[in-house]
C-alpha cells in the first residue's frame, strides 16, 4: 500500500480508506508499531469545570442554550473541586485531565480562574489539557504561562459539513484557534465526532485539513456520536463500526507520531469493536466513569478490558 507522502489529496485519502479491511488494519498496525509501544495507551480523565449554559449551537451538543435537553447549567467549579479531580483521576492511573468548559470563548478573568487550576492539576504530576472555546492569543499565552501541556479543539467533520452542523461559528474560526495554541507552543488534540450524518468523504476532508497544517496535532480524537435527547442529532443514524475503525486507520497512517484518541462513544460499543480500534492504532482513551456531561465505558470495566488484550497505561 502506497500509503505515505506528507502532503495527502483527498482522492490519495480516500483510496486509503478503500482498502481491504486486512490490508488497511495491517498497514495502521506496521505504522503504530513503528512508533509507539503497541500494548500501551495513553489515558486522560474529563471533568467538566463549567456546564452547560453555551451560547453556541453544536448540534451534537447537549450544553448548547439553543436545545431543549436535561442538562442543569453548572458554574465555574473552583479550585478544591479540581483538586479532588485530579487526585481521583491519578489514583485511577490517569497521566492527564482534560477540563472542559461550555464557553464560545472565555472572558480574560476566566483564564485567570483557568490558570490557578492547571496549576493545581500539574502538583498532583498529571498533565494538563483545557478546552474552553474560542481563544485570542493573548489568552493561549496566559495559558501557556500557566504551564498548559494540550489544548482541544476539534475541527469536527470536514469544511463543507461543518455548517450543517453549527451555525454560530465558522471552521475559519476554528482554525484560527488552532494557529494561536499552535503559535505559543502549546500542544494540540484536534479531531471530529463520527455519526452526524457526514460522508466518508468528509472523514477524509476533516483528516486531510488536520494533516495540512503547518504542524500536525499531538493528539487526533476519533469520538463517536453520544446522541443527546433534545439536540438535532439525537436520531441520528449510529457510525458503521467497521467506518470507524477505518477511521481510525487512516489517522493512524497520517499521523505516525500522533496519539489517535478512541474518544466519546466507547460506552455503546463493544469490547470486540474497541479492541478492533486499539489494533487500527488508537492509542489513548477517556479513562473514569464520566465524559463530560455523559457517562463514559465505567473504569471498572476499562480496567478488566485493559488485562483481557495485555494492555497497559502509558507513563507520563
Ligand atoms: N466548548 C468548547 C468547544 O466546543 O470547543 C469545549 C467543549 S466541547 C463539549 C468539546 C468537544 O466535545 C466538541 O468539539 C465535540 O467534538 C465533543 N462533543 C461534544 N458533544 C459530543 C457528543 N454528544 N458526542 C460526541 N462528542 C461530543
Ligand atoms: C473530545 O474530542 N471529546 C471529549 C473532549 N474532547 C473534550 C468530549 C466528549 C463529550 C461527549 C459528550 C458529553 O459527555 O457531553
Ligand atoms: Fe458550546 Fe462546545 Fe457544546 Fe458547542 S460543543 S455548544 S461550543 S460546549
Amino acid at each position: 500500500m502506497n500509503t505515505t507522502t506528507p502532503h495527502q489529496t483527498l482522492d490519495a485519502i480516500l483510496e486509503i480508506y478503500a482498502n481491504p479491511f486486512n490490508d488497511l488494519i495491517f498497514e495502521a498496525q506496521k505504522v503504530h508499531r513503528l512508533h509507539f509501544d503497541p500494548n500501551a495507551i495513553q489515558c486522560s480523565t474529563l471533568l467538566s469545570i463549567k456546564t452547560g449554559g453555551c451560547s453556541e449551537d453544536c448540534g451534537y451538543c447537549s450544553q448548547s442554550i439553543h436545545h431543549q435537553t436535561t442538562l442543569k447549567a453548572e458554574a465555574l467549579m473552583d479550585l478544591e473541586q479540581v483538586r479532588a479531580a485530579a487526585q481521583e483521576a491519578k489514583a485511577n492511573g490517569a497521566q492527564r485531565l482534560c477540563m472542559g468548559a461550555a464557553w464560545r470563548s472565555p472572558h480574560d478573568k476566566d483564564i485567570e480562574k483557568v490558570a490557578a487550576m492547571i496549576s493545581v492539576v500539574k502538583e498532583y504530576g498529571l498533565e494538563s489539557c483545557v478546552t474552553l472555546g474560542m481563544l485570542k492569543s493573548g489568552q493561549a499565552e496566559r495559558l501557556q504561562n500557566a504551564g498548559l501541556d494540550y489544548y482541544n479543539h476539534n475541527l469536527d467533520t470536514s469544511p463543507e459539513f461543518y455548517g450543517e452542523i453549527v451555525h454560530t461559528r465558522s471552521y475559519q474560526d476554528r482554525l484560527d484557534t488552532l494557529e494561536a495554541v499552535r503559535d505559543v507552543g502549546i500542544k494540540i488534540c484536534s479531531g471530529g465526532i463520527l455519526g452526524m450524518g457526514e460522508s466518508r468523504r468528509d472523514r477524509a476532508r476533516m483528516l486531510q485539513v488536520l494533516a495540512q497544517l503547518p504542524q500536525a496535532p499531538e493528539s487526533i480524537p476519533i469520538n463517536a456520536l453520544v446522541p443527546i435527547p433534545g439536540t438535532p442529532l439525537e436520531a441520528a443514524e449510529p457510525i458503521d463500526g467497521f467506518e470507524f475503525v477505518r477511521t481510525i486507520a487512516v489517522a493512524r497512517i497520517l499521523f505516525p507520531k500522533a496519539y489517535v484518541r478512541l474518544s466519546a462513544g466507547r460506552g455503546a460499543m463493544s469490547d470486540e469493536l474497541q479492541a478492533l480500534a486499539f489494533l487500527a492504532g488508537a492509542n489513548s482513551i477517556f479513562l473514569g466513569d464520566r465524559l463530560l456531561t455523559t457517562d463514559n465505558a465505567s473504569t471498572g470495566h476499562d480496567q478488566v478490558l485493559f488485562s483481557r488484550l495485555g494492555l497497559h497505561s502509558s507513563e507520563v
